[in-house]
């Protein structure tokens, strides 16, 4: 097989580049370990900022999301049981950000895939990257009980924090920067009518975030010690505890129901530099991974194909590489724009095992400073909603 652009992972970020090169006229095959069910049964991000809805609407990919995705002209903070205050992005930027699922998303790119007729081999194996230093790049796998290869002129791994694409970098070429954090989020999906707006709660009990997925679906999550397991949580247990690190009058609002869905994730925040290495390139979590804080991870992935798909069609298309050369140095101005905000908003909303008074008397000025002013709150807004593409 033979190909310009070799894909690994069908995640939001592959899926997404692939259809972004079909526009420009690259030719790509994509390669996914996990079936198409199992991508899509994966629950995960909910918040797109105004700039990822551009792109995917760019994508050809908005008709469903316009219709069925929620704007939002802010989000809101809650703490210590106190009255909220609302962060008003749409008067900083002009306009919304949506809350519309990942899952949504992939399900929009699969049928963007299937009407282009593109290749999308599901239920690949033993993926191995070859000839990234030179000029014949391929890929090897196995699939249908058959050792294949995929000859192409560049490689994207689009695989995940846990696939292959990263490892395949030479030793000494990866500058790693981690941060793991002393908490997990436990999430649940109910159909119950969600909050209006997109809520965070700070809580010496711990955060709390109530978000949507469309009116009688809601999202929401709270942290939880490292060690805890989803047993550990039923229905019964998460409700009241939900509800009491909001301050009463969004309490009163909160509407139960059984969960129809739960997981635990542990928050870190991870960085890769640099994001390209000869015929490889690195997008989304393959590269970065963000606390689910600041609702970035799926925004990156969507900032850095982007980028990736316009540098890798100036290239094709008018013989014109220095975008491809900057790509890795463009993403990660994004990258750590994101990183620092979800690391912000973690530290600024969780109550860390090992805080001290003095770390929670300076934790609630900083939240009564951000609800005092609208310049704190503005910087704040045009971060979680959307930084322009190119600044
Ligand atoms: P993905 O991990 O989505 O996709 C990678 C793909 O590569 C997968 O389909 C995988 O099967 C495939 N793959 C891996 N190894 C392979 C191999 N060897 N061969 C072939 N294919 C391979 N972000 C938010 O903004 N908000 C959230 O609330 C949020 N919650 C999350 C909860 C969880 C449990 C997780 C894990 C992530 C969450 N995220 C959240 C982050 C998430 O949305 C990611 O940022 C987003 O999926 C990134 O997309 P991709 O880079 O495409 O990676
Ligand atoms: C979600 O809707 O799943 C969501 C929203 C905001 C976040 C994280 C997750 O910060």
């Amino acid at each position: 097989m033979k190909t310009s652009i070799a894909i690994i992972g069908a995640g939001p970020a592959g899926l997404l580049l692939s259809q972004l090169l079909h526009l420009r006229g690259v030719a790509n095959v994509v390669l996914e370990r996990q079936s198409r069910a199992y991508v899509l049964s994966r629950i995960r991000a909910g918040v797109l900022e105004s700039t990822s809805v551009d792109v995917l609407r760019a994508a050809g990919l908005g008709e469903r999301m316009d219709r069925e995705g929620h704007p939002h002209n802010g989000m809101r903070i809650a703490w210590a049981g106190r009255d909220s205050f609302y962060v008003d992005s749409g008067q900083v930027l002009g306009r919304p950000f949506m809350t519309y699922g990942q899952t949504q998303v992939q399900e929009d790119l699969f049928a963007a895939a299937d009407a282009r007729g593109q290749a999308v081999l599901h239920g690949v194996e033993d993926v191995t990257l070859h000839g990234i230093d030179s000029a014949t790049p391929h890929v090897e796998f196995s699939h249908g009980g058959e050792r294949q290869q995929l000859a192409c002129d560049y490689i994207v791994g689009c695989d995940g924090f846990h696939g292959p694409s990263r490892k395949a970098m030479p030793a000494g070429v990866l500058r790693e920067y981690e941060k793991v954090y002393p908490f997990g989020w436990l999430g649940i999906m109910a159909r119950v009518k969600p909050l209006e707006d997109v809520t965070y709660a700070y809580h010496p009990r711990g955060c709390a975030l109530a978000s949507r997925r469309n009116d009688h679906l809601g999202r929401f999550y709270i942290q939880v010690p490292l060690e805890d397991k989803v047993e550990d949580w039923p229905d019964e247990r998460f409700w009241p505890e939900f509800k009491a690190r909001f301050p009463a009058e969004l309490a009163a609002q909160i509407e139960e129901g059984p969960s129809i869905e739960k997981s635990i994730a542990p928050l870190r925040s991870f960085v890769a530099e640099p994001m390209s290495h000869g015929r490889l390139f690195l997008a989304g979590d393959a590269a970065h991974i963000v606390p689910p804080t600041g609702a970035k991870g799926l925004n990156l992935a969507v900032s850095d194909v982007h980028y990736l798909s316009r540098a890798l069609g100036a290239h094709y298309n008018d013989g014109n590489g220095a975008l491809l050369r900057d790509y890795s140095d463009t993403a990660l101005r994004r990258v750590w724009s994101s990183v620092r905000t979800s690391w912000y908003l973690t530290n600024l909303l969780h109550s860390y095992p090992a805080s001290t008074d003095f770390d929670r008397r300076a934790q609630e000025h900083e939240l009564a400073y951000l609800q005092s002013s609208p310049r704190a709150q503005a910087a704040l807004a045009e971060q979680y909603a959307g930084l322009p593409l190119d600044t």
